[in-house]
Formats: C-alpha cells, sequence, structure tokens
C-alpha cells in the first residue's frame, strides 16, 4: 500500500476548565504528553499547542495549520471543553477527524464517546495513535486498532455505534523518549513554585500502593509499569535544564531501584535538582536512603500526608500512619529537603477537626501545603464501592454521577451522552453537603488552610532563604490572588 502525505496535525493540551482553580502562576509544567505524542508522529507536520502557556483558540489554530487530525489531552475537568471544541471542529467546511487521550480516558474513554469525536485512546495510547495516523495516511481503516473506542460509522446510513478494542498497557522500557520542543523553545514558561526552568520527566506507569480515593491507582490497567533506571538517568542527563519534576505518581517504592539510581547519578556527575513524589511510609523507613537520594540531587519532595488521624489514614486504605507523617517532616527538616504536604478535607469534619489540623500546620510549620476536598473521582474503587469506611463521596448536588462499564460494547448508555459539570472534579469543590458546616463556611475554612501556611513567620523566613526577598514577595502575593480567586469562582459556579 503506497504511502500518502505526511498528515497536518495538531495536538492540543487544554488551558484549566475557567471554573477551576488557576495555578498557572506558581506551577506551570512541561507539556510532556504533547513532547510525547511529537516523538511518535515525528513523521508528520505536527503543530503543538500548550494551552496553559498559550491561550489561541484551538478552533482557529486547527483553521489556520489546515489540521487533518486534532488531538486532546484530557483530564476530566477538561471534558466539557474538549467535546465542545470537537462540536466546532465538526461544524467547520473541512473538519478534521478528532481524536481524545490522556490520563481520564485512560481509566474511563466513555465520557469522550460523543458524535463529534472519532475515536478515545485509552491503552497503549501513543502507539495507537501512531498506527491510526499511518492507517489514515495510506487511506486505510483503522477502527481495529488496539486500545481505543472508535465511533464507527454503519455503512447503511444507520446512527454511529462505538467500537471498544481492547488492549495492553504501553510497555515502559519500549517507551520512545518525548521530543522536548516546547520545553526547549521556551524554558521559562515552565516552573514548579520557584523552581525556575523546571523539566518534567516519567520513569513509571501506574502507582504499586492501593490507596482507596485514588484514580491513579487504575491507571496503567493498575498495574505498575517501570522503565529501566539507566534509560532513566540518560534521558536526565540529556534535559537541558537543571530542574526537573519527576511526575511518576510515587517516585520512591524501590529501594533497589533507587540505590541504582543514586549511583548512576553519581558515575555521571550529574548536577541536577529533583523533585518527586513520594510516601511517607517509605520516607519514615528509610533515612539514609533518603538522605543518598538528596546528595543525588532530590531538593523537593511532594508527599500526600492526607490527615492527621490514624482511623482516617487506615480508612484511606494509607500504609502510612500519623508517626511516619511525623518522621517525614523531621527527615526532610534534617536533610533540607522541601517538603511540599498534600493534605485531603472530608466535607464530614466538625469544626473541631479543621481547627485540629490547622494547630497541626502550625505546630509543624510546614511552609507549602495543599489542600483537597476528598473526591471520588469515577473509575476508582470507592465509585463503585459506597460502603467505604471513610464515607460516601458519591455525586450528589448537581455533580455527574460515576460512569462505570456497561451495555453490550462495554461503553454506559448514560455515558454517551453529554455530562454536565465534568470540571466540578477540581479536587476543591465539594460533591456533597458537608455534615457539620454550611457549603460556605467549609469553602472558607479550606481558603483558610491553604493560607495559613503563609501566614506562619516561619514560612517568611524559609521562603525567603529559599526564594530571595522579591521573589517570596511575588510568591505571597499569587498564593493570595489565587485563593481568593478561587473562592472568587465557587460563588460565581456552584
Ligand atoms: C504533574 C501533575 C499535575 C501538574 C500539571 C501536569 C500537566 N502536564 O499538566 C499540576 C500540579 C499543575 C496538576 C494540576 C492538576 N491536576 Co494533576 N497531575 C499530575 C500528575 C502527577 C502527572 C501528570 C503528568 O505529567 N503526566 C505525564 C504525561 C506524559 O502522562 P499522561 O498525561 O498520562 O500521558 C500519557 C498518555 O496518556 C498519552 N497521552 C496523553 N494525552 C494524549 C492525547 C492523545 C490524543 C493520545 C493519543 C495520547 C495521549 O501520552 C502519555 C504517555 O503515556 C498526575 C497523576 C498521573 N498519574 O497522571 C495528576 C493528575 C493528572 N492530576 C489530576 C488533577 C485532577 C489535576 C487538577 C484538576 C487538580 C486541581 N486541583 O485543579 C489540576 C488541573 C490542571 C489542568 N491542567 O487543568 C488528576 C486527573 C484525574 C482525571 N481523571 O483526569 C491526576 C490523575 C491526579 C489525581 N489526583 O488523580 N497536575
Ligand atoms: S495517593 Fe499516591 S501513593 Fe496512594 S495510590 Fe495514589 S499515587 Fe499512589
Amino acid at each position: 500500500m503506497s504511502e500518502g502525505a505526511p498528515l497536518r496535525i495538531l495536538a492540543y493540551k487544554p488551558r484549566p476548565a475557567r471554573q477551576t482553580i488557576a495555578m498557572e502562576r506558581v506551577v506551570c509544567c512541561e507539556p510532556l504528553e504533547l513532547e510525547y505524542l511529537a516523538a511518535y508522529l515525528a513523521e508528520h507536520e505536527l503543530t503543538l499547542l500548550d494551552g496553559m502557556t498559550d491561550r489561541r483558540d484551538v478552533v482557529e489554530v486547527a483553521v489556520r495549520v489546515q489540521a487533518q487530525l486534532v488531538l486532546f489531552s484530557s483530564f476530566i475537568t477538561n471534558i466539557e471543553d474538549v467535546l465542545a471544541w470537537a462540536g466546532r471542529l465538526k461544524r467547520l467546511p473541512d473538519p478534521p477527524q478528532v481524536f481524545v487521550g490522556g490520563v481520564h480516558a485512560e481509566v474511563v474513554p466513555e465520557p469522550f464517546c460523543s458524535p463529534d469525536v472519532d475515536g478515545v485512546f485509552f491503552a497503549n495510547q501513543l502507539e495507537g495513535i501512531a498506527a491510526v495516523a499511518r492507517r489514515i495516511q495510506r487511506g486505510e481503516p483503522f477502527d481495529d486498532v488496539a486500545g481505543a473506542v472508535f465511533r464507527v460509522i454503519e455503512s447503511d446510513g444507520g446512527a454511529p455505534t462505538w467500537k471498544k478494542n481492547p488492549g495492553p498497557p504501553l510497555d515502559p522500557a519500549a517507551l520512545r523518549r518525548p521530543r522536548r520542543l516546547l520545553f526547549e523553545k521556551n524554558p521559562d514558561r515552565y516552573f514548579y513554585l520557584h523552581h525556575q526552568r523546571c523539566a518534567s520527566i516519567k520513569t513509571a506507569f501506574g502507582c504499586n500502593e492501593k490507596c482507596n480515593f485514588c484514580f491513579c491507582t487504575e491507571m496503567h490497567g493498575g498495574r505498575l509499569g517501570l522503565r529501566p533506571i539507566d534509560d532513566v538517568v540518560d534521558e536526565i542527563a540529556a534535559i537541558q535544564a537543571r530542574n526537573i519534576l519527576v511526575v511518576d505518581d510515587n517516585f520512591l517504592f524501590s529501594a533497589a531501584r533507587l540505590r541504582d539510581f543514586c549511583q548512576l547519578v553519581r558515575a555521571r556527575r550529574l548536577e541536577k535538582s529533583l523533585i518527586v513524589y513520594g510516601t511517607a511510609s517509605f520516607v519514615a523507613q528509610n533515612p539514609d536512603l533518603m538522605a543518598e537520594l538528596r546528595d543525588a540531587g532530590l531538593r523537593g519532595l511532594i508527599v500526600g500526608l492526607e490527615t492527621i488521624d490514624d482511623t482516617e489514614l487506615a480508612g484511606m486504605n494509607k500504609r502510612a500512619r500519623v508517626a511516619d507523617n511525623e518522621a517525614t517532616i523531621d527527615i526532610c527538616n534534617k536533610l533540607d529537603l522541601e517538603l511540599f504536604a498534600l493534605f485531603m478535607v472530608n466535607p464530614d469534619w466538625t469544626p473541631g477537626q479543621f481547627r485540629a489540623l490547622a494547630r497541626y500546620l502550625r505546630q509543624r510549620r510546614l511552609a507549602f501545603a495543599t489542600f483537597s476536598t476528598w473526591t471520588t473521582f469515577p473509575g476508582t474503587a470507592l465509585s463503585s464501592n459506597r460502603a467505604s469506611p471513610v464515607g460516601d463521596f458519591q455525586g450528589s448536588s448537581g455533580a455527574p454521577a460515576a460512569v462505570g462499564p456497561g451495555g453490550p460494547d462495554g461503553i454506559h448508555p448514560a455515558s454517551r451522552a453529554r455530562e454536565p459539570q465534568w470540571w466540578r472534579y477540581d479536587l476543591l469543590r465539594l460533591h456533597q453537603r458537608p455534615r457539620h458546616l454550611s457549603p460556605l463556611r467549609y469553602y472558607l475554612w479550606l481558603l483558610y488552610l491553604y493560607l495559613l501556611p503563609s501566614l506562619l513567620p516561619s514560612t517568611g523566613a524559609e521562603l525567603r532563604r529559599r526564594m530571595g526577598f522579591f521573589r517570596m514577595l511575588r510568591f505571597a502575593g499569587h498564593a493570595v490572588a489565587i485563593g481568593v480567586g478561587f473562592l472568587y469562582k465557587l460563588l460565581r459556579w456552584r
């Protein structure tokens, strides 16, 4: 079969939904998903559009570059926007084919199955789109490509149906390196708090832990997939930036792999500053290894401390207990690692429980902390297990119901229709009425907790030491503006 001309493809990572918190002034990550697509579609004429840093309208850009394919990478919070853009694209005089992939589709492809979307990738997505583009280029049908759901037009003119082709998750050992086109062109656009020019790397897929609220446990077919560590270190060595955010769900899980990592970094004399996600149980049990990692370049640690109550931690199926969280804080202080603590707030808490958390933050002098509302994402264990020990977080108050498999083709009939208000899954909004507070008081507590670390004198000193005086002021200004802006959004879009 003859090879056609390269396709004109536009790949888009959407700007955050306008109803959600605008964090781009303090965190703006390299759009690795687009740069992976660039690696797999290198033979085509590809345009990458990062909505986090480039606010141009995707439909106008598609028209300008005469895109034949438009690819969306979507979080759950982007679903409505993606479907709206797909609709506008399909109404163009010469409409492109529209495909969707990304984190949410990986676990729950169904909500994207709209008449304006031609296919949704959920497993081994990068190989899948490369195969589909090749088929389209050759004028061949592609509805049998694995790991995707395709809209199939009946030849007799009947209504379109959906065909879901199962497939295995990607093979991390065979993964190509991302082509860092956007980062290398504009490194200053990407930063993590005060870590400027911060690139990203992914060394593993899925998570080894099984925290029952967590969407990440469902990714990569519910398993953990690792890239070979020497390949990871080679990639790090080639990154043209000192600061690197490791976007693995949990980089700290295998002591042996981490020792190999440190040894390779030392052998190659790499001088990088790394920020990684990890668990408190691992940090607490491996203080010596944490010191070795610090010597290998570890600077920042993002840890889900979640709560200050052992019963709640056990109910979430967390391995760590409060004592591990405490040990993690101490180890980070001792090793001078920046700790970014993630907490989850339970809408069933009494005012006393909020006050206890505030007291804890003051006592432990946590400079960086974020607070999420306990949220059940569709596709997670809790979304189908209503008898969870941490309470019932199924959608209420107008939130979309969780969708699961159903129907002869595995697609829930209800989820083919456009679901409203996916942006509510921003990890902050309530999905149920708080038990002891009004929603407004709940959100005010959330705002107070969010602002509290910046109000502590110890934080001022810490930030000044790490960022310098003027950056500290700018950061504090951004933090307040983000918090107040979000409160406005909460009231504007209830
Ligand atoms: C780093 C990170 C962030 C960074 C931003 C990262 C980024 N690139 O935008 C920050 C901290 C800013 C952030 C913010 C938010 N995040 Co976040 N984040 C992550 C984290 C830890 C890693 C994401 C990442 O960088 N992956 C690297 C890329 C390369 O992997 P990937 O996206 O999976 O893409 C792969 C494939 O899917 C494929 N692919 C991707 N797109 C496409 C498109 C097509 C067409 C094809 C074919 C293939 C394809 O290529 C990649 C190679 O395998 C994930 C956890 C996780 N396991 O994913 C959470 C996660 C994605 N975040 C999540 C959420 C909810 C948010 C927020 C909404 C939270 C909030 N409070 O507002 C915001 C939204 C910001 C926004 N952009 O709108 C959820 C999303 C859940 C969901 N079902 O969608 C996750 C899964 C974490 C969780 N709590 O469950 N996040
Ligand atoms: S909360 Fe963190 S450690 Fe737990 S399953 Fe999710 S990503 Fe893994």
